[in-house]
């Protein structure tokens, strides 16, 4: 048994102090330090920095990791362009990133407190990493493939990618997952038994989703800046599927979809009614030129996400946090602060369905120890001053484990 004992607890019912966690690899108690030390008197008691908030581990539920090498290939500014980059640049970039990269932006992230992130892999390259890595990671397997032709072959090689994340779950902190990666670049037929599978085994989904106006013009009319890229990598000329049809296909089971930017209000009212969720990737949306979420409008469970380095340039939660404040320039701070650590840590442990994300008894000893530079004048503002001045956590748990 450890205690923990900090200024502020950041807990589901907001910042308390004088109170401490004593924690195995779950959380046992919550109280004062005295208190826990009489009650565990073997307790190992560890005293954080003065100044430090505990806030349970935050929550990255949308990276790819392959791109890890890109930091001038790709082309930024707008969708069209960007995704005629990735074409032409994706073998290089995959070539470049190795293990030791992708384990470094692990290390990276896990020093910005990210305990558990989403990995979506089109390869299961990263496989290796995501095992080596102290983070959980909810590895989501991409299925792409739009060609009908190909379809047999695109699940099958899936499948196997499935299968091998799944063989990782007892020796790792890996669970496995499925990412459809989008409407237009995935066929309805794929697409339906991705979900089966997902739903069978009851594993987390996540899709792409109405990311750019390009996407919504070519699934709406199979018209746009899109056609050109289809007619010339993929020698078609209309959509396999439209919006609504695509929707349709996770009446049955919550899925985690990215960036929805483009999604009409009846579309947005349309998802939370079957209960999915969006993972709002901020840097990633202004960098591809996709517009702002109106996040003050959602009625639907949302997260905050990196996104890969493929449309970032970084997997640091707080550059993340401290470009949706930005972004978000008309929601008053204070509000959209809380707002958007909730996002990247109970929201975001519902959404992926993880017992961990809040400081309460029984859930999971995530932890990441944000120090403020000096003692909070007031506290209504913590939020904000733990979003402002942090780049890197100065200690971090996993499962009770110190790795910071
Ligand atoms: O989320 C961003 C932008 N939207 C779509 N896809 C990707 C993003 N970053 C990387 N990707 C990947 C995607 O997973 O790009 C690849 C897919 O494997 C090719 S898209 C034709
Ligand atoms: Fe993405």
């Amino acid at each position: 048994m450890k205690i923990i004992n900090a200024d502020f607890l950041y807990t589901p019912h907001g910042y308390i102090q004088n109170q401490a966690v004593a924690f195995t690899e779950i959380i046992k108690d919550i109280g004062p330090l005295e208190e826990l030390i009489l009650r565990y008197p073997d307790a190992k008691v560890i005293h954080t920095k003065p100044n430090s908030i505990l806030y349970p581990g935050f929550i990255n539920t949308h990276v790819h990791l392959e791109f890890s090498a890109n930091k001038t290939s790709l082309v930024y500014g707008s969708f069209k362009p960007w995704l005629d980059s990735v074409i032409e640049h994706r073998e290089e970039l995959m070539g470049a990133c190795n293990n030791e990269m992708m384990l470094h932006e692990c290390q990276k992230m896990l020093r910005s407190g990210i305990t558990t992130f989403g990995a979506i892999s089109s390869f299961g390259n990263e496989l290796e990493v995501c095992e080596k890595t102290p983070q959980r990671v909810v590895f989501f397997n991409e299925l792409i493939g739009s060609n009908a032709m190909y379809a047999d072959m695109l699940y099958g090689d899936f499948q196997e990618r499935v299968r091998a994340s799944q063989s990782c779950e007892k020796r790792s902190r890996i669970i496995p997952a499925i990412a459809i990666h989008s409407p237009y670049s995935v066929h309805p037929i794929l697409l339906q038994k991705a979900v089966n599978l997902a739903k069978k085994h009851t594993m987390p989904l996540s899709a792409h989703f109405l990311e750019s106006q390009a996407e919504r013009e070519w699934l709406e009319s199979s018209s746009g800046t899109l056609k050109a890229f289809f007619l010339k990598y993929f020698n078609t000329s209309t959509t396999v599927t439209n919006i609504e049809e695509f929707m349709h296909a996770f009446d049955t089971y919550p899925t985690h979809f990215a960036h929805c930017v483009q999604a009409t209000e009846d579309e947005l009212d349309y998802l939370t009614k079957k209960g999915h969720s969006i993972a709002h990737c901020p840097r990633s949306n202004r960098y591809l030129g996709c517009g702002r979420l109106a996040i003050e409008d959602l009625s639907l469970p949302f997260s905050i996400a990196t996104d890969g380095l493929s449309s970032n340039d970084s997997l640091n939660i707080f550059d993340e946090l401290k470009a949706a404040i930005m972004l978000h320039n008309d929601i008053p701070i204070q509000e959209l602060s809380e707002k958007l650590l909730r996002a990247v840590t109970t929201d975001a442990a519902d959404i992926l369905g993880l017992n961990c994300g809040k400081i309460e008894v029984d859930k999971l000893a995530d932890f990441a120890v944000v120090t403020l530079p000096e003692a909070p004048k007031r506290t209504e503002e913590l939020a904000l001053w733990t979003i402002l001045h942090t780049k890197e956590v100065s200690e971090v748990y996993i499962e009770g484990e110190k790795y910071v």
